[in-house]
């Protein structure tokens, strides 16, 4: 017998955005640089010397360079291309500035590099409606405060993501939907799978393994003789599995004041009562450390230990208790807190906008583009 009950619900399937800048020093370059802009430009170290080609433009990629060639051979196919050596400064300043947004978008972002991050984007901070339309107002955001563009993909895991934001670049957005990752995936050449480079590659063409099909097909066990854990994994992948979840880095700074009860309640009127008290202690904090934060979260745990936490992003930071207990009955309702209920309340303030992450802002104007 199947209850209309939150609880029993399948777990809801994850939505990851993998955003990732085009041509990321070279754009830079361009843009600071108009003369720049349409032609073949090579960011790396001396072509006269063993210096390498760190990243060129879509309009010297046609000629065949790519990141990590010899600077030399990059001249020899191009030898109209204008060479700069990297401003690594100015590269971090701009890397700061795009994490700073994707914070906007979501409370869970994994940088990888300088130019590239995933956003866990299940819970729509933004009310956007879909991650679809969240990873369009992002690529948005950053052309608009950045003048530079990125590449998005939107999957339900972090490796579908990232496969994805390659299939339009520069300036794409590509989404893959549960209903057609496994065709997807069968059609995928086995060099774009996760942990498989030229080596792994070469050793799966040599087993006649060509695509996510043939590595479909092949089965787990006879994967896992032949290239062991790694196999196992690449299995996973084909079948559209992948439970790694997206790291947020470092906790960000917070302020926030949580209670374990006395006794379980369920009643919704004294949880909000609760977290007023708790929104003042806040508030008091806030206050004394001359703080405020975009972002409010809620956090309940239910009488089986599990606990949600719930948030939400506000274009001016919140510091008065008055304020964030507005809110407060819609995150609540946003739980399952009433239905079931709860052993603990918190809540609490971040992103401030003097953390490290925005700090990075003050290097550069923010500039807006059209
Ligand atoms: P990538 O995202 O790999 O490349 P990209 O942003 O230049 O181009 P794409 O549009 O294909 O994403 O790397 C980001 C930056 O990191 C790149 O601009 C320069 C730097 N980088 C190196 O310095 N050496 C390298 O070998 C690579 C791959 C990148
Ligand atoms: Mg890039």
């Amino acid at each position: 017998m199947y209850h209309k009950n939150k609880n029993e619900n399948p777990p809801a399937l994850r939505k990851i955005i993998h955003v990732d800048m085009d041509a990321f020093y070279a754009a830079i370059e361009q843009r600071d640089n108009p003369v720049l802009k349409g032609r073949p430009v090579i960011v790396g170290g001396n072509p006269k010397g063993r210096g390498v080609v760190a990243t060129c433009s879509y309009e010297a990629r046609k000629f065949g360079i790519h990141s990590a060639m010899s600077a030399a051979q990059a001249i020899r196919k191009c030898p109209h291309a204008v060479f700069i050596r990297p401003r690594k400064e100015v590269y971090a300043a701009v890397s700061r500035q795009i994490f700073a947004i994707c914070q906007k978008f979501s409370n869970c972002i994994e940088p990888l590099s300088l130019d590239e991050a995933f956003l866990d984007v299940s819970e729509d901070i933004l009310n956007l409606g879909s991650a679809t339309r969240t990873a369009e107002k992002l690529l948005e955001t950053i052309h608009k405060h950045t003048g530079l563009t990125a590449s998005a993909g939107v999957s339900f895991n972090k490796f579908l993501a990232k496969v994805a934001s390659d299939i339009r670049k520069p300036a794409g957005l590509t989404v893959i939907r549960p209903e057609d990752a496994p065709a997807f995936l069968e059609k995928l050449p086995v060099r774009k799978f996760f942990g498989v480079g030229k080596t792994t590659e070469k050793k799966m063409h040599s087993h006649n393994l060509f695509t996510g099909e043939d590595i479909k097909a092949m089965g787990e066990e006879k994967l896992k003789n032949l290239f062991g854990k790694a196999g196992k994994e690449f299995y996973a992948f084909a079948m559209g599995r992948d439970d790694r979840p997206v790291m947020a880095q470092r906790s960000r700074k917070s302020i926030g004041r949580e209670v374990t009860l006395e006794r379980d309640i369920r009643d919704t009127g004294a949880m909000l009562a609760i977290l007023k008290t708790l929104a003042e202690d806040v508030e008091a904090s806030l206050v004394r450390k001359k703080h405020a934060g975009h972002t409010l979260t809620l956090k309940v745990k239910y009488p089986d230990f599990r606990s949600a936490t719930r948030s939400m992003s506000f274009p001016c930071p919140l510091w008065r208790a008055e304020d964030m207990m507005e809110k407060m009955p819609e995150l609540l309702a946003r739980t399952e807190a009433g239905e079931k209920a709860v052993r603990l309340l918190g809540l609490a303030i971040s992103q401030f906008p003097d953390t490290e992450q925005t700090k990075g802002q003050m290097l550069l104007p923010f500039v807006f583009h059209k």
